[in-house]
């Protein structure tokens, strides 16, 4: 395969112009870290083994023994607005994608990537590195926004996500710009994509190698997103390990975050919201019907987990994993779509012709101790794991760190290890400050420069400053205040109780979210609180089931018996 980045050689030389390494990496200094970031989509914040998930992720947990993980770091609850946050460094309204990739009109919700944000690999490119992705795009594709624009040497992408095999209705890919036949003989036959994109992701880092250059691979996994889909005898392996059913697995779950530090004991567990049922309550149909569910689920993340395991062999035979920085998280919690009962649909769940959705009840057990799920502000929208493994800099292993992040944080970390330096234009247009800070003093547990950090989707919204959370469901929805020091599971309401808190933080809100776009809102939707605003294409597989509805996933409504 070769291909050039697009753009042209006069456009490259002007960025290696305004951003030249800088003097850190004069004569003598150490060789550059390789940097990978490996996203996933839809992973709650307790799914993983060493975050006290009961899913066997041992190549993750080993990752996390050789590394640290942080206990409180956040994405925007969304796919496309974390997308656009960790690649640009900016609040997803300045970088143009505050919703999905639908344009809304106004600018902060256009539905792709802007000119006024460079992208890690666009500065990364510029100061030597070889730049590469493969996975899940899912910032604008659909008006021309594509990988191989946007700095991205090699790639192989899905514009949208939301397929996993070859012969899956929606399946697509593009390699380096080129739109491929599924079975195009450059892809395995019978490709998954959890597989794909960890192959691809491999053969890049082979060609980087070749080119003698230090590397940035984004590495954006669909998996665990629905439909969910994996090979029927991983799934068998998982049959009946969920008859224990939520309401006990939470309090597994909860126990052992406690006893690994990620949750302090005196948060309280939230309680199982009144729209999911006692897990005794079912019937023993309905139990099966829901253990089918998680154990597809659970396979997901499993392979998952394999396929990282599988990269990072590659990385160590290779002889570079020693430099390189690697990143893991979610870019949203766990996904409450579709309600209580998820779906469970097709002649054979799991395969490439079936609709799986995890649903709310086994969401809340994803997302243990935290209430809420991807598209709220609340802690179990935003709060996502974020693995750091650096062999050659960090030097206590096994570590948590409690500094609050956010993936805003993840472009200025990759400018101060690469020693880049983020430009002030790019391709002739002004290109705005980054907003996140360098997460390089929380590796020797710093403290990292403190900032108040804000969130807004579909009317949702937050601010966290230091302790303090302000959080709100819905434009009209009042604020409530939390104490996350005491109370990270946002069960006490301090609103009444601290108004003057209430109003300073609620002002800082608005002056942030009038600087960063996320005013003027666009004029469809959000009206609701929780409600999606408009659906593009491939926002979601049917009338109702992408969409969340406070109603459909808070209410009473009983669910539908298998
Ligand atoms: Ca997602």
């Amino acid at each position: 395969m070769s291909t050039s980045p697009s753009g042209g050689s006069l456009v490259f030389l002007a960025a290696v112009l305004l951003v030249a390494p800088g003097p850190l990496f004069a004569a003598g200094a150490p060789p550059r870290p390789n940097i990978v970031v490996i996203l996933v989509d839809d992973m709650g914040f307790s799914d993983l083994g060493c975050y006290g998930g009961e899913i066997p992720t041992p190549n993750l947990d080993k990752l996390a023994a050789g590394g640290l993980r942080f206990t409180q770091f956040y994405n925007t609850a969304r796919c496309c607005p974390t997308r656009a946050a960790l690649l640009t460094g900016l609040y997803s309204h300045q970088a143009g994608v505050g919703h999905m990739v639908e344009d809304l009109g106004a600018p902060g919700y256009r539905g792709r990537l802007n000119d006024r944000c460079v992208t890690i690999a666009e500065v990364l490119q510029a100061a030597g590195y070889f730049t590469a992705m493969t996975g899940k795009w899912h910032v604008g594709q659909n008006f021309g926004v594509v990988p191989w624009g946007r700095g991205f040497q090699r790639s192989l992408e899905a514009p949208e996500g939301r397929y996993y095999y070859w012969d899956g209705e929606k399946a697509e890919v593009f390699l380096n710009g080129r739109h491929l036949a599924n079975d195009d003989p450059a892809l395995p036959r019978g490709w998954y994509t959890t597989d794909l994109w960890t192959d691809y992701g491999i053969k890049f880092i082979d060609e980087a190698l070749a080119a003698k250059k230090p590397f940035f691979l984004y590495l954006a996994h669909n998996a665990p997103h629905f439909p969910l889909q994996a090979p029927q005898d991983e799934i068998a392996k998982f049959r009946g390990r969920y008859k224990m059913g939520w309401d006990r697995l939470r309090l597994e779950r909860h126990a052992r975050q406690i006893e690994q530090g990620i949750v302090e004991r005196g948060w309280r567990l939230s309680p199982r919201p009144p729209a999911v049922r006692a897990w005794d309550s079912l019937s023993p149909a309905q139990q099966d019907r829901f253990d089918h569910i998680m154990a597809i689920y659970a396979a997901v993340v499993a392979h998952m987990d394999r396929s990282v395991g599988r990269f990072v062999d590659a990385l160590r035979q290779r002889k570079v994993l020693d430099n390189t920085l690697m990143l893991f998280l979610s870019d949203n919690g766990a996904n409450a779509e579709s309600g209580p009962d998820g779906r469970l649909e097709g002649a054979v769940p799991g395969s490439a012709r079936s609709v799986v959705f995890e649903g709310q009840s086994w969401a809340t057990l994803s997302n243990t101790p935290l209430r809420r799920y991807k598209h709220f502000d609340h802690e179990g929208g935003i709060a996502t794991p974020l693995i750091v493994h650096w062999p050659r800099r960090i030097k206590t292993p096994g570590e948590l760190r409690k500094q609050p992040g956010h993936v805003v944080d993840i472009m200025a970390t990759c400018v101060d290890v690469a020693g880049a330096a983020y430009p002030a234009e790019f391709r002739g247009k002004p290109i705005l400050p980054m907003e996140g800070r360098s997460l390089v003093p929380a590796l020797d547990n710093r403290p990292v420069q403190p900032v108040a950090l804000y969130w807004e989707h579909e009317g949702n919204a937050a601010i966290r400053a230091g302790d303090w959370k302000l959080v709100r469901l819905g434009r009209g929805g009042p604020w409530e205040l939390y104490d996350l020091k005491a109370d990270r599971t946002e069960l006490d309401d301090l609103a009444a109780a601290r108004p003057e808190v209430v109003r300073e933080l609620a002002a800082k809100w608005d002056a942030w979210a009038e600087r960063t776009q996320v005013k003027p809102y666009p004029e469809q939707g959000a009206q609701e609180p929780g409600k999606s605003q408009a659906r593009g294409k491939g926002q979601a597989p049917s009338g109702q089931a992408g969409q969340l509805r406070i109603e459909h996933v808070a209410g009473s409504k009983p669910g539908t018996p298998p």
